[in-house]
């Protein structure tokens, strides 16, 4: 044994807690939506860390049982608020692997702050979930990371895509009001009024809308000219907006395009074949063509065959972030306050490739994919 790993093992035993007559237990916090509409996504997420949890504890890797312990933050701010004052009250847990939606993120980080407990956000890309650390009334430690791209870099792209490949002049904004859906709207419509384009008309819709008709039609009909619509927000949405444009005969060459939070199955079942020849840029590289991720993608389809078990498009993110985890903790990050040091120094080659953090925390790498729906094999085709 080295020293080192010596003095992981008796760090550990401090932070650790009896969980039985011998077993002492150290735990990851899985912080996702797991019921409601973004449910689908956030049960893929927890799925992936438990499978690394699983892994970790099968190859015996740390001297105590590893945990994941899901906590439901429903996609609602104010519940990810007391999710996170959950967290931090349970001294067991070492990090975080959440939030999925980044108004959760947002203000969950700052209680995670005042414990201090490090965040890795497996899905959260509007910049403010790392960005607010450098604030002036920022209280705490920087202790928010992400191993997924920013809309800074995912809304440019689908600015310049719209723009340079698709042609399109003038475009249609709509988002969700939230500030995933906001901001990577306004990010679009920086770099394509930038580019020359036009932004013809601008709306908010509301979570949990149904009935887009009378947008649509204003949309349509307005004598804008629109060649498309910019949609920031989730898949429900986005599904709904998809089946009630085709339903007004808003079809090829008028465009829909949309980012990571609407690119998932769940688009089909909304919006059925009327997703079909929608745009949704992602953050990475489709998982499918990572060679790096064949043996995650193996090994979760094999422990995850149940209906609804299928892998979901941030699975591999949360699995990764479990696992910076899991070599932090192998450095020496036997309490919070190490976890939060070591995870700063992170240089971790996995699923993903390399993954380094940036002064804020977010990763270095800057890579978005646009992909192109089809609805017949319910399938997402990249774009290069
Ligand atoms: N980035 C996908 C949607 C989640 C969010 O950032 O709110």
């Amino acid at each position: 044994m080295t020293r080192l790993h010596a003095l992981v093992l008796a760090g550990l035993a401090v932070l650790s807690v009896s969980c039985g007559p011998k077993e002492k237990v150290v735990k990851i916090a899985v912080a996702v939506p797991l019921t409601g509409d973004m449910g689908t996504e956030g049960q893929g997420l927890r799925r992936a860390v438990e499978l690394a949890v699983e892994e970790a504890n099968a190859a015996k890797r740390f001297p105590h049982r590893l945990v994941a312990e899901p906590f439901d933050d429903r996609a609602d701010p104010k519940e990810a608020v007391n999710v996170a004052n959950l967290i931090i009250s349970d001294p067991r847990i070492i990090a975080v692997v959440g939030h999925y939606n980044s108004g959760c993120a947002i203000p969950a980080a700052k209680v995670y702050a005042r414990a201090p407990v490090a965040m890795i956000s497996p899905a959260a890309t509007n910049p403010e979930v790392t960005a607010q650390q450098l604030s002036s009334d920022w209280s705490g430690p920087r202790m928010a990371f992400r191993v997924v791209q920013t809309d800074d870099v995912q809304g440019s792209y689908a600015a310049e895509f719209a723009f340079k490949r698709l042609g399109k002049r003038r475009v249609s904004l709509l988002h969700d009001k939230t500030p995933y859906g906001q901001g990577l709207a306004e990010q679009f419509k920086k770099v394509f009024l930038r580019l020359g384009g036009g932004i013809v008309t601008e709306d908010g819709v509301a979570v949990g809308d149904k009935d887009f008709k009378a947008l649509l039609t204003k949309i349509k009909g307005g004598g804008s000219g629109s060649e498309g619509i910019y949609f920031g927000g989730l898949y429900t949405e986005a599904g709904l907006l998809l089946k009630q444009m085709r339903e007004l005969g808003m079809k090829d060459p008028f465009v829909f395009i949309s980012g990571d939070g609407a690119k998932t199955s769940g688009l089909f079942d909304v919006a059925g074949d009327a997703a079909d020849g929608a745009y949704l840029s992602i953050v990475g590289v489709p998982v499918e063509d990572l060679p790096s991720a064949k043996t995650f993608m193996e090994a979760y389809k094999k422990r995850w065959t149940g209906a609804g078990e299928e892998l979901k498009p941030f699975d591999h993110f949360g699995y990764e972030a479990s696992r910076i985890v899991f070599a932090a903790m192998e450095k020496g990050a036997t309490d919070r306050a190490k976890m939060i040091e070591e995870l700063r120094k992170t240089d971790f080659t996995g699923v993903l490739g390399l993954t380094r953090f940036d002064e804020k925390g977010d990763t270095l790498n800057k890579i978005v994919t646009m992909t192109r729906a089809k609805a017949k094999d319910r399938t997402f085709d990249s774009l290069r």
